[in-house]
């Protein structure tokens, strides 16, 4: 079950993505988005006791070591809300399950061409209203340092809330995956070399609005970012890499393999 279809594969390659409509019901969703929340809750609580690592700046951008996770702090004074948490699955168990399901490895594990797969990452981005953009870039530049098999990471966005153009959801560029590593942007402090220069590339950018529960699955090197949450609602997504068995994580060097067996799984 869940195999990749030949038409996927073939929008994989040509394209660098494919997406899966309605892969959750709403009532996983929901269970998935109240572990979400109490994982932030639990961000927040840390850091309200002083049990947070050093802020640390980076350009404008503030990030902090919280629970085992790297936070990223959003970008507006006025706003204290959590960005972004990698990784998050420890902070609440349900987590676990959702990276153990066979709708979201499976079909990655046929991409890649192995059965038994592991965790390279895993990371919420909590765009509340007014959250900010990501500029454009690529994974795969940005995972270099620190991926043991970096041809080999395939990743996926789970839109825990409906994604549509004014909430910010994804944009891709489709077919921008074939370039492999673009040049980034010049003279914006140290972030912007994280970030794609996209006057290079001729291609269009299209949104991937999706309804909740909805998957998109992703080339590493295809150029993608979000805008404003312009709305006045939450715009979730949970963000998973896997990678060939054996490996450790991107972030915390541990190993998590993929358990194929889960009694809560068909
Ligand atoms: O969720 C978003 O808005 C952008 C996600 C993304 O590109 C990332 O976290 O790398």
């Amino acid at each position: 079950m869940h195999e990749v279809t030949p038409e996927e594969r073939d929008q994989y390659e040509k394209l660098g993505y494919f997406t899966r409509l309605n892969v959750f019901p709403e009532a996983e969703l929901q269970s998935i988005r109240e572990a979400i929340e109490n994982a932030h809750t639990k961000v927040l609580d840390a850091e309200s006791r002083g049990d947070a690592g050093p802020l640390e700046v980076v350009d404008n951008q503030k990030f902090q070591d919280i629970l085992g996770s790297t936070v990223k702090w959003e970008w507006d004074e006025n706003l204290r809300a959590v960005r972004s948490m990698e990784p998050v699955f420890q902070i609440d168990d349900r987590l676990g399950d959702v990276i153990d399901d066979p709708r979201l490895w499976k079909p990655c594990a046929d991409i890649i061409g192995c059965d038994e797969l592991s965790l390279f990452s895993d990371k919420l981005n909590v765009k509340r209203p007014g959250g900010a953009p990501f500029p454009w870039h690529q994974e795969g530049p940005y995972w270099a340092y620190g991926a043991e098999d970096l041809e080999r990471v395939i990743t996926l966005i789970v839109y825990l809330d409906d994604g549509t153009v004014e909430n910010g959801c994804l944009w891709v560029i489709p077919g921008t995956h074939k370039y492999g590593a673009l040049e980034s942007l010049k003279d914006r402090g140290t972030l912007g070399r994280l970030y794609t220069d996209v006057d290079l590339v001729d291609e269009e950018p299209i949104p991937i609005d999706l309804p909740a529960g909805s998957v998109g699955f992703f080339h590493r090197d295809i150029v993608h970012g979000s805008q404003t949450n312009r709305s006045e609602e939450d715009r979730r997504a949970y963000l998973l890499a896997y990678q060939p068995s054996g490996l450790v994580q991107w972030r915390n060097r541990q190993n998590r393999e993929i358990r194929r067996d889960t009694s809560s799984h068909s």
